[in-house]
């Protein structure tokens, strides 16, 4: 890294997005000594962060999340706010793919002075997933970026990673059935605090009424997340920019509900623990393949387990009696 940590905090704290950009990327390596500075900038920064409302959003490719993203963003920023776009993409380590790679969708608030766009991490911390959003997300806040909306492809996983690090969780549906597809089976609605039917149009709007009507029964049956808190069904179009001030409206209203009875809180104490445990995990991880050049069985392992032969907790204790025997 050619920049010192000094000169990083510098270009964060005065919003230069060259900067930030750099530091992102260095909190994402893997590289043992950029991981140094990463925790030392990271350090630094802990007291300009938190001061970001941290928005997911999740629904199946084509929903209309990007476009979402793009229109929510222009409408924060005219509200005088600074808006961060991240994304949480597990694919990514695996095809080296983005979902943010086409950035196009998101042109117009990408030109937007008070917009910052980052594509998807790269590949995995240490051959694990790429899970470094949440330091990410701290730069932008210290950055003083208001909003940060996390885009993820709504395949399970990562919709539990954003769940990890945000306050609000947003769900984009499309009209009409598939709602297996749309994840409705697979646990969303239960993290779900406002659902967002879009592409909604005079064409479709009693179909639409009908999805929404689907969808609050099915809501029904699903413990409320935060006690007086009804998940609200809106309606709207991401394109043609209709209802987006209602989500903007119900985001904060969520927002402040939750800050009232100290449930921002505490959730979010709750999510640094999880953080906390990642991070052992990773770091040892990391710690224990660097000692003693052990990257190489732990690859054999790995296969072993990977096989079907070899049962993988077994593979797992055998590689990490070997650590212990060679470190001990
Ligand atoms: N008619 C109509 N089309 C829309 C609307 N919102 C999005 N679209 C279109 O739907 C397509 C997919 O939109 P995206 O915003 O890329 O969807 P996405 O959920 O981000 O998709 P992935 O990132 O691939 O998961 C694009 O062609 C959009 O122009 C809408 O409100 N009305
Ligand atoms: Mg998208």
């Amino acid at each position: 890294m050619k920049f010192s940590t000094e000169e990083l905090i510098i270009g964060i704290k005065s919003g230069n997005k060259r900067l930030i950009a750099k530091a992102i990327t260095l909190v994402e390596s893997k590289k043992a000594e950029h991981r140094l500075q990463a925790e030392e900038l990271l350090k630094e920064i802990m007291p300009f962060t938190g001061n970001a409302i941290r928005v997911g959003i999740t629904g199946v490719p084509g929903a209309g999340k990007s476009t979402f993203i793009e229109s929510f963003g222009k409408l924060a920023i005219s509200e005088g706010k600074k808006v961060a776009v991240l994304a949480i993409d597990p694919s990514s380590a695996i095809n080296k793919g983005s979902i943010l790679g086409d950035k196009t969708r998101m042109e117009e608030l990408a030109k937007e002075e008070n917009a910052f766009i980052r594509p998807s991490p790269s590949s995995g911390f240490l051959g694990g997933v790429a899970n470094t959003t949440f330091e990410t997300m701290m730069i932008c806040e210290a950055a003083g970026y208001d909003y940060i909306l996390i885009e993820t492809v709504g395949v399970g996983q990562s919709e539990v990673l954003v769940a990890d690090i945000t306050d609000v969780f947003l769900f984009i549906k499309i009209i009409g059935g598939g709602d297996e597809l749309q994840g409705i089976k697979r646990g969303i609605m239960e993290m779900v605090d406002v659902v967002f039917i879009n592409k909604v149009d005079d064409t479709n709007l009693q179909k639409a009424k009908n999805t929404r009507l689907e969808l609050k029964r099915a809501l029904d049956f699903i413990p409320s997340k935060e006690k007086n808190w009804k998940v609200p069904v809106l309606l709207g179009s991401a394109l043609e920019n209709k209802g987006l001030m209602d989500i903007y409206d119900k985001l904060n209203e969520f927002i402040n509900l939750k800050k009232h009875s100290q449930r921002f809180e505490i959730v979010r104490t709750q999510q640094a623990e999880k953080r906390f445990e990642y991070w052992v995990q990773a770091y040892i991880l990391a710690q224990m393949k660097r000692s003693g050049d052990l990257e190489e069985s732990y690859l054999q392992h790995k296969k072993n387990a990977s096989s079907l032969v070899s049962n993988p907790s077994t593979e797992a204790k055998l590689f990490v009696d070997l650590f212990l025997r060679k470190n001990l």
